[in-house]
C-alpha cells in the first residue's frame, strides 16, 4: 500500500520537472554559443612558448596564441614596426604576413625564421584574418628587440718574397687570412684594404677578396721610385654588421724590404774590375805558353 502512494506523480511536480527539463536545454544550448573561441591573447615567445622579448638575428621567432571557449578560428600573425591605428590595413613588415587557424586554447606558431633583421617590432594577431586591425577584436603583443650577432675576427698579412730590388725582381705577393678570434675558421668573401707605411702615412696598395677558408692574395707590383728600405704592409678589414673590424701588420721579418740598387757608377766599376781581371788572366795565361 506505501509502494502505491509513491508511484503517483501529482500533475504539479511533472509540471516542474518538464520545466527544470527546458531550461537545462536551454542553457546547454546557450552554453555551446558562448564556447566559440573568444578572448585571443598574443604572446612573443621561444619554439616552447616561454616569453622571449630579445632575439639574434640567426634566432626565430615564435607566438604563442591563447583563447577561450572552443572550436576554431582563422588568423593572421603580422611583424609590424608601428602599432597599427584603429580600421588601418595591416601590412607585414616582412612583405607576407602568417597564416593559421586556431583548433584549441593555446597554440604556439612559428611567425619568422631566422635570419631577422635588425630592430624593433610587435607582432599583431588579426583575429578572423580580415587584414584590417581593430582593437576591439585584434591584439598586439609587447615589442621584441632584434640585435646582430657579431663575431670577433683576426688578420695576418705577409709578403713573398719579403725583399725586392729596383733593378731586379719588382713584384710581391701579399697574403694573409681573415679568420673567427676564437677558432680557425675563415671568413669569407670579405674585402681587405692593403696598404704601406712610408713614414708619415698609409698609402694605398690595393684590396683583395677572402677565399672561402679566408685566404686573401694580391700581386703587388712595386712602385720603381719607392725608396729603399723596410715597409710595414697592413691589412684591414673595416668589419660589418656580422664580423667586427681587424688588422693585422707585417713585422721586421715579414715586411718588405727595398734593397738599394746599384747605381750606374758603380755598375760601370764592377764592369771595369770584370773586364781587367779578364786581361790579367790572359796575360798570365800568354806568359806561360811564351815561357814553355
Ligand atoms: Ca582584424
Amino acid at each position: 500500500m506505501k509502494g502505491e502512494k509513491t508511484m503517483k506523480t501529482s500533475p504539479i511536480r511533472l509540471v516542474t520537472i518538464t520545466i527544470i527539463v527546458a531550461m537545462l536545454i536551454i542553457s546547454i544550448s546557450a552554453l555551446s554559443v558562448s564556447a566559440a573561441l573568444n578572448n585571443p591573447t598574443i604572446t612573443v615567445s621561444n619554439s616552447s612558448g616561454t616569453t622571449q622579448n630579445s632575439y639574434l638575428t640567426s634566432d626565430s621567432v615564435y607566438a604563442r596564441i591563447a583563447a577561450n571557449g572552443n572550436g576554431q578560428k582563422d588568423i593572421r600573425v603580422y611583424v609590424v614596426t608601428i602599432v597599427p591605428s584603429d580600421g588601418q590595413a595591416l601590412s607585414d613588415f616582412r612583405g607576407s604576413y602568417t597564416s593559421a587557424t586556431i583548433t584549441s586554447t593555446s597554440k604556439t606558431m612559428q611567425v619568422w625564421a631566422a635570419p631577422l633583421g635588425e630592430g624593433t617590432y610587435f607582432l599583431v594577431l588579426d583575429w578572423g584574418a580580415n587584414g584590417i586591425y581593430s582593437s576591439s577584436t585584434d591584439k598586439i603583443s609587447s615589442s621584441f628587440s632584434v640585435t646582430a650577432v657579431t663575431f670577433d675576427t683576426s688578420l695576418r698579412v705577409e709578403c713573398t718574397p719579403t725583399a725586392v730590388d729596383t733593378s731586379g725582381v719588382m713584384q710581391t705577393t701579399i697574403t694573409g687570412c681573415l679568420t673567427l678570434s676564437d677558432a680557425c675558421t675563415g671568413v669569407a668573401g670579405k674585402t681587405i684594404s692593403l696598404s704601406y707605411y712610408d713614414g708619415s702615412q698609409y698609402n694605398s696598395i690595393g684590396s683583395a677578396t677572402t677565399s672561402i677558408n679566408g685566404i686573401y692574395s694580391l700581386v703587388w707590383n712595386v712602385p720603381i721610385d719607392l725608396p729603399n728600405g723596410l715597409y710595414i704592409v697592413r691589412a684591414e678589414f673595416s668589419g660589418d654588421s656580422e664580423y667586427e673590424f681587424s688588422e693585422g701588420f707585417t713585422n721586421g721579418d715579414t715586411g718588405l724590404l727595398v734593397l738599394p740598387e746599384y747605381s750606374y757608377g758603380a755598375l760601370v766599376a764592377l764592369v771595369a774590375c770584370f773586364g781587367a781581371l779578364i786581361v790579367f788572366k790572359k796575360r798570365t795565361s800568354l806568359q806561360k805558353s811564351s815561357t814553355n
